[in-house]
């Protein structure tokens, strides 16, 4: 659904040229062949690395060059190689030879790493008895990069908000629900089917954020990565104020983290989820909350099933539209 794509031009360096040299010194009957190698070309690699999210580095960066191998000299000395050029890419991204289209590579985990561009050998110097050679070039290609997004909504709320109960209840995962806070430890995907539209879309269900998780409290923020190319955020507030918190606090602790994590996912659209209406205090927490926060909130219950329908049918269009 969606995804990002880049194209790079790549060249690894050329191979260095083999020496063409002869040593010959007073009182010798023949001069002796001692012209060195030359160093091998370097290689271009791409690696997936953790701390890169996105293609977008590729739009203001489109050339890589791997470091040519020096030339060989005499005294038999070998020309030393080219550095490797490392092209770091997010997990997941799919590596295809521009011009066919072919498969390159699909970098699926993490420290993967491939040549996509191999450099040239260096040339043999004359020290063997033949004529030196000129070092081979090395490979040119452009590629072409794509990085499919693992999530269309992103599931934001305190632990114990009934975020995994809210992704098990609109798709068919199974993310573990509990009565205890960070029962979720890692990221789960549930795909969701739209009741009338026979789309579908997929949600991301991640650890619960809590004031201050820039900091490191909690689970920190580091899972809101899996989250930063979904479309849409949707915050599911818990409107029974479990553990004597208060549903206005949370909504706005969880804005100030996501944005000391990335400013940039203040401006995502959003959804708001007021969960847990099903018990008897959600109701006038609710009013409480419309008279102070002044956005649209859509009330639901994983209990009773109250509301689930209309959301999924308010993040279908709303993502359609992005
Ligand atoms: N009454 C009521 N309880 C709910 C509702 N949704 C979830 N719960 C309960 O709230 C508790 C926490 O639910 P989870 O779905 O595990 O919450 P979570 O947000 O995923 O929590 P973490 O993974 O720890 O961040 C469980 O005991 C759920 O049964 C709801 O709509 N109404
Ligand atoms: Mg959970």
């Amino acid at each position: 659904m969606f995804i990002d794509r880049a194209k790079i031009y790549i060249k690894a360096g050329n191979g260095g040229k083999g020496c063409e040299s002869f040593y010959h010194k007073r009182g010798m009957r023949y001069r002796r062949r001692d012209g060195g190698h030359g160093g091998h070309g370097g290689n271009v690699i791409m690696r997936t690395d953790a701390n890169v999210h996105t293609l977008l580095d590729f739009r203001y960066r489109q050339h890589f060059k791997g470091e040519s191998g020096k030339h060989g000299s005499s005294n038999l000395k070998r020309g030393s190689d080219g550095e490797d050029r490392i092209i770091l890419v997010p997990p997941g991204t799919i590596i295809r030879d521009y011009q066919n289209g072919l498969l390159v590579r699909d970098l699926s985990k993490e420290n993967e790493q491939v040549i996509v561009a191999k450099g040239g050998a260096g040339g043999n110097g004359n020290q063997g008895g033949r004529p030196a050679t000129e070092g081979s070039p090395g490979q040119e290609k452009i590629i072409s990069l794509e990085l499919k997004l693992i999530a269309d909504v992103g599931l934001i709320g305190y632990p114990n908000a009934g975020k995994s109960s809210f992704v098990n209840t609109v798709s068919e995962s199974k993310s573990k629900v509990a009565q205890f806070p960070f029962t979720t430890i890692r990221p789960v995907l549930g795909v969701v089917k739209s009741s009338q539209l026979h789309e579908r879309f997929v949600v991301a269900d991640i650890p619960g954020i809590i004031k201050d998780a820039h900091k490191g409290k909690g689970l920190g923020l580091e899972f809101l990565r899996h989250i930063e190319r979904t479309k849409l955020l949707l915050f599911l507030i818990d409107m029974s104020g479990t553990d004597g918190r208060q549903p206005v606090e949370d909504y706005l602790n969880l804005l100030n983290e996501i944005e000391s994590y990335d400013r940039q996912l203040m401006k995502r659209p959003r959804v708001l989820v007021a969960n847990k209406m099903d018990l008897p205090v959600s109701k006038d927490n609710l009013l409480d909350f419309k008279a102070q926060i002044k956005e649209g909130i859509y009330p639901s219950s994983c209990v009773s099933g109250e509301g689930i329908e209309k959301i999924t049918d308010v993040l279908y269009k709303k993502l359609s539209k992005e």
